[in-house]
């Protein structure tokens, strides 16, 4: 046990070139916590704030100045001296402090950047790798250590690129039952059969923000189904068995006046029309999962979806890691599996509250990445092993996502002895 000696944050960039906080607690045995928060580029509406400078003269308004000041002025002297292993007491404290609904106090980037530095204190405190530190300090009581398996995102339009597809993402979901690393190697090999297909084809292989392919001129929103089943086929693998596709369209983004505008065909659905739309591509494709079919704003929809789904309905706009938003999802039988965002809750302990919830429920959490400032740093991957999430969902490319997978397999690494 030892008490928190100081907390110091500072402003470091994330991907995109977007700034970010990075937070760093020491502990007064000497052991220190470092940890940088991300953020997303098509945010649920319902989300914690995360608190710009609005400064148009640094960073387009981007800085995040105010919020590293809140950390060092109004936080530190807050959590100073506090016991680093009483998580929840902490974060507690912070989220008193505040004093808001939504973080817009101090801010979320703020609090958030705070909160996994403690925990990653304490766990160095206590010699223990974080995800065995969360599993205790939560007292997560689970059997064994079961591994998230990979979903990847291969093709990515919406928020996320230029003239790309009207849905956000298309990805690839591990299946198969075998290690982390040999998911790792079959997503990483069907991403570059992927790549060839498409360039036979003749579209670009241009990245969009979270590194999958964003080829411009796709003729449909379909097209991507047909093209990632054939990258499965083409690199060895069984589609649906060993690996099947994650559909994440966002659809809050192209949702207007009461129905989805699918810009890039011209063609404007009522919910009704869509979900048929979906279903139809789930009767004809290898989708295992899929995300945010429909808008928030479209509640009173997803138990329709959701009655006829035959595969995990993911929430993440409308539930925003959020205890009561998922509670409501639960009770409506909006959703039976969550998206989890450490920056969309603001807090370790709400995300793991949000992630308990789901597991009392035998439901689905997937803690992911986010698309628009995403840091290098790994948090999303410790909280999964330690909650046992089903999937974790990142990227395919870059460091900034690359690095969460080498981190799961190096977690498998450690737990194999
Ligand atoms: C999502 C994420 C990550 P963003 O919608 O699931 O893939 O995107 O961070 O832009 O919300
Ligand atoms: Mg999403």
């Amino acid at each position: 046990m030892s008490n928190i000696k100081s907390v110091r944050a500072r402003e470091i960039l994330a991907s995109g070139g977007e700034p970010s906080v990075e937070v760093e607690v020491v502990l007064e045995s000497g052991a220190v916590g470092t940890a940088s928060v991300s953020y997303g580029v098509s945010a649920g509406s319902k989300e914690a704030f995360v608190l710009l400078d609005g400064d148009a003269r640094r960073y387009h308004g981007h800085g995040m100045l105010k919020a590293v000041d809140n950390v060092n002025t109004k936080i530190a002297p807050l959590v100073a001296g506090k016991e680093a292993a009483g998580q929840r007491e902490i974060d507690a404290l912070m989220i008193t402090a505040d004093g808001t609904e939504n973080k817009s106090n101090f801010g979320a980037n703020a609090i958030l950047g705070v909160s996994m530095a403690v925990a990653r204190a304490a766990a160095a405190q206590q010699h223990l790798e974080l995800f065995q530190y969360l599993r205790q300090a939560y007292q997560i009581n689970l059997p064994n250590w079961n591994l998230p398996k990979p979903v990847a995102v291969f093709i990515e339009g919406g928020r996320h690129a230029d003239k790309s597809t009207d849905l956000q993402e298309y990805a690839l979901a591990a299946q198969k039952d075998q290690t982390a690393a040999e998911s790792v190697r079959m997503m990483e090999e069907i991403y570059r059969s992927l790549k060839t297909i498409l360039k036979e084809k003749n579209f670009s292989t241009n990245v969009g923000n979270e590194g999958a392919f964003a080829p411009e001129g796709i003729q449909s929103n379909q097209l991507p189904l047909e093209l990632i089943t054939g990258a499965i086929t083409t690199a060895g693998y069984q589609p649906k068995t060993d690996a099947g596709i994650y559909i994440d369209a966002a659809a809050s983004e192209f949702y207007q006046d009461g129905k989805y505008n699918l810009a890039s065909e011209s063609r404007v659905l009522t919910t009704e029309e869509i979900i048929q739309m979906y279903l139809d591509w789930q009767k004809n494709y290898p989708i295992v999962l899929w995300e945010d079919l429909l808008s928030e704003f479209d509640w009173e929809h997803w138990p329709v979806l959701m009655a006829q789904s035959p595969i995990p309905l993911v929430a993440d706009d409308l539930t925003v890691t959020n205890v009561k938003l998922w509670q409501k999802a639960i009770d409506l039988k909006a959703a039976n599996a969550i998206l989890i965002k450490l920056n969309q809750a603001g807090t370790v302990t709400e995300t793991v509250d949000c992630c308990l919830l789901a597991n009392r429920h035998n439901y689905i959490t997937i803690p992911s990445h986010r698309g628009g400032g995403e840091t290098n740093d790994t948090f999303l991957v410790d909280l999964a092993v330690a909650v046992g999430s089903q999937y974790i969902k990142v990227g395919p490319t870059r460091g900034e996502r690359v690095c969460k997978y080498n981190r799961l397999m190096l977690i498998e690494e450690l737990l194999n002895g």
